[in-house]
This record gives C-alpha cells, structure tokens and sequence, in this order.
C-alpha cells in the first residue's frame, strides 16, 4: 500500500501502531488487527489487494495498478493471490 500511495503522490496520514492509541483504532476499525487498513472518511477498506484497487479507483495517478482490460486484470488478481498466500 505505501508503493502505491507514494508512486502516485497520494497524500495519506502513517499510523505506526507502535503507539498505543493508534494500535487501539486499528483494533477497532479491523478486529483481527492486521495491517494496513485504509480509513478515508467513513470509509473502511482492509486487505493490501483491495486498498489498492481502492485506491486506483478514487485516486487515480499516472501509475495504474490494475489494468483495465478485464481478462488482463485477472491475471493480476491471481499473482496477487500466490504472493500474498504462498510467497510473503
Ligand atoms: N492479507 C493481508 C495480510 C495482512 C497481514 O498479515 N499484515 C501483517 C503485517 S504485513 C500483520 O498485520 N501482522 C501483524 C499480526 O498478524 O498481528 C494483506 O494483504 O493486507
């Protein structure tokens, strides 16, 4: 999530959850406190994968993370699903 925010010059607030209180409304907003989550208004988004695909869609850049073309897109989904489960 930080490539994608700083390759397209998202501004965005870093949380370390080092600090108590910030571990606290990690807990709170995603109660298996895994991290990152990406709190933006009312809006709660969990998981890497779909951060990013958040973030592509409301804050576009010259950088696009996923491509449009559907079937190409899948491909992606599917590497993104063997390095999150079986490589990280
Ligand atoms: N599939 C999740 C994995 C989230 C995850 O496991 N994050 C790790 C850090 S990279 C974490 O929260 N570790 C602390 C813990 O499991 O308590 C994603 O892609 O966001």
């Amino acid at each position: 999530v930080l490539i994608a925010l700083y390759e397209n010059a998202t501004p965005f607030t870093f949380r370390m959850i080092e600090d108590p209180a910030h571990k606290a409304t990690l807990d709170s907003l995603w109660p298996l406190g895994k991290f990152p989550v990406l709190r933006e208004g009312e809006t709660v988004m969990i998981e890497t994968s779909t951060i990013i695909e958040y973030l592509q869609t409301h804050h576009p850049g010259a950088t696009t993370f996923l491509p449009a073309d559907p079937a190409a897109a899948l491909e992606v989904r599917m590497l993104d699903r063997v390095f999150d489960n079986h490589v990280m």
